[in-house]
């Protein structure tokens, strides 16, 4: 192959990170190489990066996409995302051959290959001056590798309607696959609603840094946000409301499978969280059967969580309702979990809590999905199929050592709703100030004590919406952090230094000045 005799040639620039134990103060500005405007800087770092910039691969208008002739829908969905990316340079229509000798002379070309050594999500990218060539088992392979040549091109990329755009990408060879497979982040669209089309502008930057899991936090005390069917109520009457008391607003179940499929053609999985038994005002509100007393509690719209908004765990009321909550929304999500919240549950017994719990465990396995639970739910005797989410309390060893698997949230470091600083308009303090260097600097491997990393599933940093009204408010806590964040749970830590990152992130700056992200600190 011609990218394979390229790679032999002078190799100007080698990019892999090298662990690094330098330090620069976390509020220095980093200047952004002069050298990397004409080119992009890739976030999360690969695992293998050699780069000659001396030789590049120009986009022009006789670039054409190949596809192999048996590829499938999912192939050829990247291959036409790519092509979009490309436009208006790439002009023919995504091309399907059956071997090598048909196919023009500047082409970027996508290859599934089932003995790809590089797992399920990795990919192999070889970039010549005439031909660019990514190899992947699978489609969400060649999709990271079509995100890693995007983040090779100029932040122009972004600007797809600029005239005149120099498109020009180093010539190299990268080999890259994920430290984890659970790299998430999740919205809180109960404390204020996000409409559909906010949440697909969070899709489509997430999966810019190969992002794949989005968790919805779609109920809270504030809000109800997804239309169940057989209970009409928890829209009609807890989707009305929100924190500040301005109207809510909540998705449809056509909403709901839009985004899901949405989420799916960039390799995002939906998670799905129903929060129970606590955080339930706008529930109870609708339902009041969930109460004890069947008195529906006033509405409550302000920060916090009212001690009384916890269901009647004890009542065989409520088992109707919740069962018909978890089988519709269990229907309409094709991935396999289903998240049941658990947290912060005041009032009940230990013994109500934790059978609670091993109730829900058994209703949302009998919809067929995995349960997942923040760190809370830890102490119940849980499948080790279960997965439990560290954020706060100090129980998640508990879920390792029985064998099961742990998502990566603590607030010090994970929680994109906290302020940058104590000049931060938005955002809460309880977890501590949150730069982005808090973010990247700590390890999900040995962050937590009897938490091996064998135990670690994954890293999520959760985004809760109190202090977030408007979707450039989202975007501002959001953003730049869950860039780092994306790089803790895709890049090896031996691979991983501050050093590295932050000149990739004041470059990544420009690339969200380029999609009009409203990034901030
Ligand atoms: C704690 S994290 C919560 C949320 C709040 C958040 C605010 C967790 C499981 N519960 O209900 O929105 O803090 O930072």
């Amino acid at each position: 192959m011609k990218s394979e005799r390229m790679i032999g040639a002078r190799l100007v620039v080698t990019l892999v990170a090298v662990a690094a134990c330098t330090s620069t103060p976390a509020t220095a500005p980093v200047p952004v190489p002069a050298r990397l405007t004409q080119f992009g800087e890739v976030i999360p770092l690969p695992v293998s990066m050699q780069l000659d910039t001396s030789r590049v691969f120009r986009v022009d208008t006789s670039t054409v996409v190949y596809i192999n002739e048996s590829a499938d829908s999912a192939v050829l969905g990247v291959a036409k995302y790519l092509r979009t990316m490309l436009a208006p340079y790439v002009r023919q229509d995504v091309q399907r051959v059956a071997s090598s000798s048909a196919i023009a002379t500047k082409n970027i070309r996508l290859t599934i290959d089932p003995s790809s050594p590089n797992g399920d999500e990795g990919y192999a990218l070889d970039i010549s001056p005439e031909a660019i060539a990514i190899v992947a088992k699978s489609p969400a392979g060649l999709f990271y590798g079509v995100q890693t040549i995007r983040q090779l091109l100029p932040p122009s990329i972004e600007n797809v309607g600029a005239v005149n755009r120099r498109l020009i990408i180093p010539a190299g060879r990268i080999v890259d696959s994920p430290r984890f497979t659970w790299r998430g982040m999740s919205l809180d669209v109960a404390r204020h609603f996000l409409p559909p089309g906010d949440v697909k502008r969070f899709i489509d930057l997430l999966s810019l840094y190969k992002i794949n899991r989005l968790h919805l936090h779609l109920s809270d005390d504030q809000g109800w946000r997804i239309e169940i069917k057989s209970r009409p109520a928890l829209t009609a009457v807890g989707g009305l409301t929100q924190v500040g008391g301005a109207a809510g607003g909540f998705f449809t179940q056509d909403d709901y499978r839009d985004i899901v499929q949405y989420a799916a053609s960039r390799f995002i999985t939906v998670v799905p969280e129903i929060d129970m038994p606590a955080h339930s005002n706008a529930a109870m509100v609708s339902y009041p059967e969930l109460t004890c007393d069947h008195i529906a509690p006033p509405v409550y719209t302000s920060v916090g969580a009212p001690r009384s908004a916890v269901m009647c765990v004890d009542s065989a009321n409520i088992y109707p309702i919740i069962d018909d909550i978890v089988r519709e929304i269990s229907a309409m999500t094709p991935g396999p979990w289903y998240h049941i919240g658990g947290d912060e549950v005041p009032r009940l017994t230990r013994t109500q809590y934790l059978t609670f719990l091993e109730r829900m465990q058994t209703i949302v396995n009998s919809h067929g999905k995995q349960m997942i639970g923040w760190a809370d739910i830890a102490p119940a005797n849980l499948s080790a199929m279960t997965i439990v989410q560290h954020w706060s309390t100090d129980s998640v060893q508990l879920h390792a050592a029985r064998g099961g698997k742990v998502i990566m949230s603590p607030g010090p470091h994970a929680y994109l709703d906290m302020k940058y600083d104590s000049a931060t308009i938005l955002g809460l303090k309880w977890a501590g100030f949150i730069t982005p260097r808090t973010v990247y600097d700590w390890d999900p491997g040995t962050y937590r004590a009897g938490v091996p990393e064998s135990a670690v599933l994954g890293v999520e940093a959760p985004f809760w919406s109190e202090t977030a009204v408007r979707p450039e408010d989202f975007e501002f806590l959001i953003f730049p952090r869950v860039i780092a964040m994306a790089e803790v749970g895709w890049t090896p830590q031996n691979l991983r230094a501050w050093s590295s990152f932050a000149p990739r992130l004041e470059f990544g700056r420009l690339r969200l000045k380029a999609l009009g992200v409203n990034a901030g600190n």
